[in-house]
């Protein structure tokens, strides 16, 4: 079970700006975003990480005991990751180089308060520097506060299945936004709450990947001391949608309290889904994975779009690939084309700003993303271009990072990390995207 595909696991069922100016300038205020219009800042290019799967060592987490139990559904531990918690100003000045404007990255919740009620100044501070290194560098900071880990003792009390989740996580998410202040450009609250909706819709677990999830969650409790150890996207999923969402409005308020300019969204995951058949379920699919998520979003200054490809749906459920299809190594039909329709339908449903918060690709042959970007770019664009307020595109992933259950495999990076020196070496693709970027910005 080297490579658990994640979503073979997630389908198991049972896991379930502003645009500041270039170098040197000083730091702007953040633009608010007009109703249903994507404010007057420059197009946000940029590259996307989130810090369990570069900054390494993230040991408070929920994730990292999961990966060290036994039993475990992680191919292999993420370990030391990409160093990042170290080489994030290497990190930055590559994304610089690489003409975008913007940076995403998440702040790891079990760093900043590792025991319940103790807060690291020292880890908010950490991320305050990285922000303010974003500005300096003429790059606008997304921050995401939920980027599916959350520290260990919250998992052990039940995660956000506990009464108290929505609450403890708006104190968590006003104290990062006081600490890093004025410079934050956008705010993510949660990455993909709706994941494990879309790998169990219309599919059978498979028994055994489900046994293992929950002997490996029995396990990481007792390892607490718990009863219970529960993990977002784990769990019953359709249950977990109200106390998520209900965390994400107190989070929003409570940012909103601090810097009431900022705006803030949440991100869901939306393949192209394409009906086939007079009979095809879309509507159904569309009604349990997305609907919750867009209603809430309507309240939103943006919504983040995460798509990777198409997914086919009859009358059964979804479809497999297509035969014959171009997939990359997580088995996702290439179909860079798919992240203009997502982007329709987002806005269409929700009338929100749409920001392209994720798309990219898994491939070890970086030729293959060079063909991928500039299709995928151009379908952003062409969108725009009809009216679609698309407020930026954010490549998956600036690093080639740990990909949860299936370890350092699959490759997404515009840059490969040496697993053994940390170094960074830009790939052919990444300067693909900065043309468009650069040409993009200086129409
Ligand atoms: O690596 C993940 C990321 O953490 C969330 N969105 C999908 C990516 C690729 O699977």
């Amino acid at each position: 079970m080297r490579s658990l595909n994640r979503r073979a696991v997630l389908a198991a069922g049972t896991l379930a700006a502003t645009f500041a100016p270039r170098a040197g300038a000083a730091a702007t205020a953040v633009a608010p975003l007009r109703d249903g219009h994507a404010s007057a800042t420059p197009f946000l290019w940029g590259a996307a990480t989130a810090g369990h799967q570069v900054e390494g060592n993230n040991v408070a987490s929920d994730i990292w005991l999961l990966e060290q139990i036994k039993p475990t559904l992680f191919s292999e531990p993420s370990g030391d990751a990409c160093d990042s918690f170290e080489r994030w100003r290497e990190d930055i000045e590559i994304v610089q180089s690489l003409n975008l404007n913007t940076y995403r990255f998440s702040v790891e919740w079990s760093r900043i308060e590792p025991a319940e009620g103790q807060v690291s100044l020292s880890a908010l501070d950490h991320y305050r520097r990285m922000v303010l290194a974003c500005r300096e560098a003429g790059l606008a900071p997304i921050v995401t506060l939920s980027h599916f880990t959350s520290p260990r003792w919250f998992a052990a009390k039940g995660g956000w299945f506990h009464p108290d989740a929505p609450t403890v996580f708006a104190r968590h998410a006003e104290r990062v936004i006081r600490h890093l202040g004025e410079s934050v450009s956008h705010v993510i609250t949660f990455n993909e709450p709706n994941l494990q909706l879309l790998g169990e819709w219309g599919r059978t677990p498979d028994p055994a990947v489900r046994q293992t999830m929950t002997d490996m969650l029995a396990a990481a409790a007792k390892a607490s001391g718990s009863d219970r150890f529960s993990l977002m996207n784990t769990g019953d999923a359709a249950a977990m949608v109200a106390p998520v969402l209900e965390a994400h409005r107190q989070a929003r308020q409570a940012i909103k309290g601090v810097r009431p300019d900022l705006p803030v969204g949440m991100t869901l995951a939306i393949p192209d889904d394409q009906a086939v058949g007079p009979d095809s379920r879309i509507e159904e699919k569309r009604a349990t994975v997305y609907a919750p998520f867009f209603v809430e979003a309507r309240q939103d200054d943006f919504l983040g779009v995460q798509t990777y490809s198409r997914s086919l749906i009859g009358a059964e459920g979804p479809l497999p690939v297509p035969e014959g299809a171009e997939r990359t190594q997580m088995g996702d039909e290439f179909y860079p084309q798919a992240i203009g329709a997502s982007i329709r339908y987002a806005h269409a449903q929700t009338g929100r700003p749409i920001l392209v918060t994720e798309n990219g690709l898994a491939t070890q042959d970086d030729t293959v993303r060079a063909r991928f970007i500039p299709a995928a770019t151009a379908a952003v664009l062409a969108a725009r271009d009809e009216g679609v307020p698309v407020i930026g595109y954010l490549h998956w992933s600036l690093l080639d990072n740990f990909e949860w259950f299936s370890g350092y495999g699959p490759k997404f990076g515009l840059v490969s990390v040496d697993r053994a020196t940390f170094k960074r070496t830009i790939k052919p693709s990444a300067q693909i995207l900065a043309r468009i970027a650069r040409s993009d910005l200086s129409r």
